[in-house]
């Protein structure tokens, strides 16, 4: 990344080494900066930007689905066959409607505690501290830290319902949904289009009835969807009692062997940069805008000033862009 990106912002001296820990594999370290990420410190984007020499490497698996359809138990379940593979794993879930807790929601590190003492397994929640957008941009910077850090395999966990923002097929290789048995379920999921995206099904809780008939209603669905060189398959598990996980995980590295072998990673890859010079672009805008309406600005001080309520918000949008801050520079 170029001077100008990261130019106004250095490390403290506490910061100096936490690139040279992170990229040595410390976990310390790989937490702290997470946690500057989540704060939205720019020391976050700085070292990001740093590390971007030493990213790509990893597996980026999305775990998407309905709110309790066993998303945290599927991924505890696969986390231990991807660490039975020797493969090492950093995990973030990603919980929207959680605020900020310091650092996990209570279910998941109580879950997923098992791992505590194995260093080849990450594990971080993350919740909507201010607004998603700030969301959004911690959980790429996580991402982007955890590859940098050497893990083989990152999986994000996230809720799927219309957070555009945290698309998660713009964010990982390979995306995982996981279905309940309820056919209702897979009917909200065909309805509201969110089958399109996969690349794995899971119907889940297939130890309770109908799971059966929810994998029918996917397989008729995806018939029904023009043909695609990927045919994603339909896998039935029971991730409480750890009881398909093993296929789960063989579908997930197939699809990745597929996107190799098909330039399809090149192409994810390409479409993955495309989204998140946008979303940067978008987010320092975002941020000088605030600025401007809030600091000692002309347009600060006449929307402080202003009594009646009648300004026009294109013509002040237009002066704040006629003012292009100096990028870092405070108000
Ligand atoms: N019967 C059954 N329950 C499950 C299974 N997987 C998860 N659950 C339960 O479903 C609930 C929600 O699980 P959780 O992993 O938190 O779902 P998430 O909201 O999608 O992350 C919990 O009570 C789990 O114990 C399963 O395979 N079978
Ligand atoms: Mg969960």
């Amino acid at each position: 990344m170029g001077p100008g990106y990261t130019a106004g912002v250095s490390y403290d001296e506490s910061e100096m080494n936490l690139a040279g820990d992170l990229l040595a594999g410390d976990v310390r370290a790989l937490a702290r900066a997470i946690s500057l990420a989540e704060d939205r410190d720019p020391q976050a984007t700085a070292l990001v930007a740093e590390l971007q020499a030493h990213t790509g490497r990893a597996h980026l698996v999305g775990v998407t689905g309905s709110p309790g359809g066993g998303k945290s138990t599927l991924v505890d379940a696969l986390v231990r066959v991807i660490r039975e593979r020797g493969r090492t794993v950093g995990v973030i879930a990603v919980d929207p409607s959680s605020p900020f807790t310091g650092g996990a929601v209570l279910g998941d590190r109580v879950r997923m505690s098992r791992h505590t003492l194995d260093k080849g397994v990450f594990i971080r929640s993350m919740g909507a501290r201010g607004h998603l957008g700030g969301l959004a941009a911690a959980t790429r910077e996580a991402i982007h830290l955890l590859d940098a850090s050497g893990r083989d395999v990152i999986v994000v966990e996230t809720v799927g319902v219309g957070q555009s923002e945290l698309e998660i097929s713009s964010l990982c290789d390979t995306v995982v949904l996981v279905l309940m048995p309820e056919s209702g379920d897979a009917v909200q999921s065909i309805k509201a289009g969110i089958l399109e995206i996969a690349d794995v099904y899971v119907v889940n809780k297939a130890d309770l009835s109908g799971a059966e008939k929810a994998r029918r209603l996917i397989q008729d669905a995806v018939a029904m969807a023009p043909k695609k060189p990927w045919q994603p398959p339909i896998l039935l598990a029971s991730a409480v009692k750890e009881e398909g996980i093993g296929p789960v995980w063989e579908a997930i590295e197939s699809h990745r062997a597929f996107l190799r072998q098909s330039g399809g990673l090149e192409e994810r890859r390409r479409e993955r940069l495309k989204q998140e010079v946008i979303a940067l672009v978008a987010e320092s805008a975002r941020d000088d805008a605030r600025r401007a309406v809030e600091g000692d600005t002309p347009v600060g001080r006449l929307l402080r000033d202003n009594r009646n309520g009648r300004l026009n918000p294109y013509s002040l949008a237009a002066d704040v862009r006629a003012m292009r801050p100096a990028r870092g520079a405070e108000n």
